[in-house]
C-alpha cells in the first residue's frame, strides 16, 4: 500500500497530512495482527503494564504502558519523562523487541539503525492521551513508527506549536503511521478510544506501539 504523506494528496484520499507523515491503512493482514499480539502478551508478562506518573504533579497517566527493546520510556513524578534500560519496578532488561517490528521499521522507513525502543501504550475505555510531542529522544532525525491495534481511536494531529490548527481522524486496527522529517517534532495526541469496533483484543481496548530510535548511531 501506497503512504499518502505528501503535501498534496486529494482530501478524498484521507487525511490531508502535514510533510513527512505517512499513513499506510490496514499496513497489517489480521494473521499479521493476531501474531503480533500473541508476542506482545508475552512481552507484558514479563514487562507488566504501568501507570506512569507525570513530573511534579504527579497525576496519573489513564493508558497503562511498557516497553520491549533496550530501552524503555518511563517517567515519574520526581525523575520526569526519561528512557530506561530496566523495567522500573522488576528491574529486568525489557523484552527484546520482536523480529516483524524491526522488519516493518525497515519497510517503512530509510533509517539505517534499527530502533532501541517499542513503547507499548495499552488503552482501556476511557483511556486518553493529551496533546503533546515526543521529545525525549536525542535524535529527531529518527522518524518514530506507529501501529495500531485493536479498537480504533480518534487521533488529533497538530502542528510545531501547540496552538496550531489540530486535525483529527481514526486509528484502526492494523494501521502504521510513520512521522519523520519536519513532522517528526508535531503536536499530537488520542482523543478518546472507540470501544467494541475490533475483536482482534478479546478483552476489547486498544494497543499502540511506537518504535523510536533515542540515541544517535555510533554515538
Ligand atoms: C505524531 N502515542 O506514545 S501514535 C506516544 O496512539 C503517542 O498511543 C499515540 O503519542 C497512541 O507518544 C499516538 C502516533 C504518533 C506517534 C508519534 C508521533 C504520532 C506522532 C510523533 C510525532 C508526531
Ligand atoms: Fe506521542
Amino acid at each position: 500500500m501506497q503512504g499518502c504523506g505528501s503535501k498534496g494528496t486529494a482530501p478524498s484520499e484521507g487525511p490531508l497530512l502535514p510533510e513527512g507523515c505517512q499513513l499506510f491503512r490496514g499496513r497489517l493482514s489480521q494473521p499479521e495482527q493476531q501474531e503480533l499480539v500473541a508476542e506482545l502478551r508475552k512481552i507484558m508478562a514479563q514487562a507488566p503494564l504501568y501507570h506512569p506518573q507525570m513530573p511534579r504533579t504527579g497525576r496519573i497517566f489513564s493508558v497503562a504502558m511498557t516497553n520491549c527493546g533496550a530501552l524503555g520510556w518511563f517517567s515519574d513524578k520526581e525523575g520526569g519523562y526519561r528512557y530506561e534500560y530496566r523495567h522500573p519496578y522488576n528491574g529486568h532488561p525489557w523484552p527484546p523487541m520482536p523480529d516483524a517490528l524491526l522488519q516493518l521499521w525497515h519497510a517503512v522507513t530509510t533509517y539505517a539503525a534499527d530502533p532501541e525502543a517499542c513503547l507499548i501504550n495499552y488503552y482501556r475505555e476511557n483511556a486518553r492521551m493529551g496533546l503533546h510531542r515526543d521529545e525525549d529522544e536525542t535524535d529527531f532525525d529518527a522518524p518514530i513508527v506507529s501501529v495500531s491495534l485493536g479498537d480504533s481511536a480518534v487521533f488529533r494531529l497538530g502542528g510545531m506549536k501547540r496552538r496550531d490548527p489540530t486535525q483529527s481522524f481514526p486509528l484502526t486496527s492494523g494501521d502504521v503511521l510513520v512521522m519523520g522529517g519536519p513532522s517528526r517534532l508535531i503536536y499530537h495526541g488520542i482523543d478518546r478510544v472507540l470501544p467494541g469496533s475490533s475483536d482482534l483484543l478479546p478483552e476489547g481496548g486498544r494497543i499502540n506501539l511506537t518504535l523510536r530510535r533515542v540515541t544517535r548511531p555510533g554515538g
